[in-house]
């Protein structure tokens, strides 16, 4: 039996720090917007990295950027790992970047051992994962796998009021390649789970099976500014009550479910936004998630109704705009099953999940056989600044990468090259 190999743990986890380091502002939060800044800066960095392990360098027109290992000059459709680092506000050092890093790790111990696989491999960052700045989040991958056309992707308005494409040119990330001019054999993603089960259990990996529905809203709720203190509370058009109305509700709405679904008012804002005038509109986001297909379209309706009922109990107006709307994802199982192999092969614990995130696993499912590999969240925190992972947990996660993507891209001696459904 050929020995595993093992990824060059120091320089991963460096990496992973000097990544964490770009996109800090004077308060060290760490912040790196899709095309931003910041993000030119990070891609640049994973761009050297790539060209320094030996990987041919792409950029396709929404700004995915590459990176390829084509052993022998061979073509064929590659074994592709990737995820993002473009981050939220105040982010952590590890959704993301952890895939994208680990991906490179992967390439750079197949080469560095002579583990030639059968099909090119591909390490991806997707552009706009998080959905920060310009929806829908996934946006990248979404136009890679066909979801949405490049064109309209690019026409995107951020929520500074840039457009995507101008921002792509101007950070130097608007390519020249037709986005999905790669189609993997397949794709795996490592990811930090950003919830408590891992750690909760004490498993060490998590085997991605299914990813969970997402709906994104944005809501208008326009009634009349007025006087704060010569308005009776019976004339008021009070667009902000209004508001904190549909948000409690939600709350109360999302805990009557099953305990799956979720509800999350991210942004909201008054306006004029000034402590002696009624707010005549109330702008907000409404984020509702759940596994079950059936169960989100039940609380997408639920709100839409709350949300009239408050509206004609308020004397005011309601109006939506959808920013992002995907079904829940099963993964394949023959991956599923091949993460779970590797990481009992290591001696590693392991459990099947269903992601709570969106990731760019779930559009390139749509592609190609698709799975995840999570490893635990410390407290179960992320998209926030004290996101933590151990590094031996973020090294086993590697591993198990390493080792899936050895057999899926049929550079194991001891297993000839496995189908994506391994
Ligand atoms: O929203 C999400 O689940 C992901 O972080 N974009
Ligand atoms: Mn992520
Ligand atoms: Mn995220």
């Amino acid at each position: 039996m050929t020995p595993p190999l093992s990824i060059d743990a120091a320089r991963f986890l460096g990496r992973l720090g000097s990544l964490a380091r770009i996109g800090r502002d004077a308060q060290g939060r760490l912040t790196r917007l899709a095309a931003s800044d910041a993000d030119r800066a990070g891609r640049d960095a994973l761009a050297a990295w790539m060209r320094e392990a030996g990987l041919e360098v792409m950029v396709d027109r929404i700004g995915n950027l590459i990176g390829l290992w084509r052993p022998g000059g061979r073509d064929g459709a590659p074994v592709m790992m990737g995820s993002h680092i473009d981050t939220v506000i105040d982010a952590g050092a590890y959704d993301g970047c952890t895939g994208v890093l680990a991906g490179l790790a992967v390439v750079e111990t197949m080469r560095a051992a002579g583990r030639e696989p059968a099909r090119p491999l591909a390490v991806a960052a997707f552009t706009n994962e998080e959905g920060v700045r310009y929806a829908p989040d996934m946006l990248g991958s979404l136009v890679a796998a066909g979801g949405l056309a490049v064109e309209e992707a690019l026409a995107t308005v951020g929520t500074d009021g840039t457009i995507l494409g101008e921002e792509l040119a101007r950070i130097g990330y608007a390519g020249p390649h037709e986005p999905g001019f790669l189609r993997p054999h397949a794709y795996v993603e490592l990811h930090v789970e950003q919830g408590p089960v891992l750690e909760r259990e004490g498993i060490a990996i998590g085997a991605v099976e299914d990813l969970q529905g997402i709906s994104w809203q944005e809501v208008t709720i326009a009634g009349a500014a007025n006087h704060a203190g010569t308005t009776p509370m019976a004339m008021r058009r009070d667009a902000g009550v209004a508001a904190a109305q549909v948000v409690t509700w939600l709350r109360e709405r999302a805990r009557a479910g099953n305990g799956r679904s979720v509800a999350t008012v991210g942004r909201l804002r008054l306006e004029p936004d000034a402590i002696n005038v009624i707010p005549a509109r109330a702008v907000f986001t409404v984020d509702l998630r759940d596994p079950d297909a059936a169960r989100l379209s039940a609380l997408e309706a639920d709100f839409a109704a709350r949300l009239a009922a408050v509206a004609r109990a308020e004397q005011v107006t309601a109006t939506v705009r959808r920013l992002a709307r995907f079904d829940p994802v099963a993964f394949d199982p023959g991956i599923v099953r091949a993460i779970e192999a590797a990481a009992g092969a290591r001696g590693l614990s392991t459990r099947r999940m269903t992601s709570g995130a969106g990731h760019d696993a779930q559009m390139m499912a749509r592609i190609c056989p698709a799975a995840m590999i999570f490893v635990p969240s410390i407290g179960g925190i992320s998209h926030n600044p004290r996101e933590r992972t151990a590094d031996a947990d973020l090294v086993a996660g590697a591993n198990v990468l390493l080792d899936v993507v050895v057999r899926l891209s049929g550079a194991d001696p001891a297993s000839p090259s496995a189908g994506a459904g391994a």
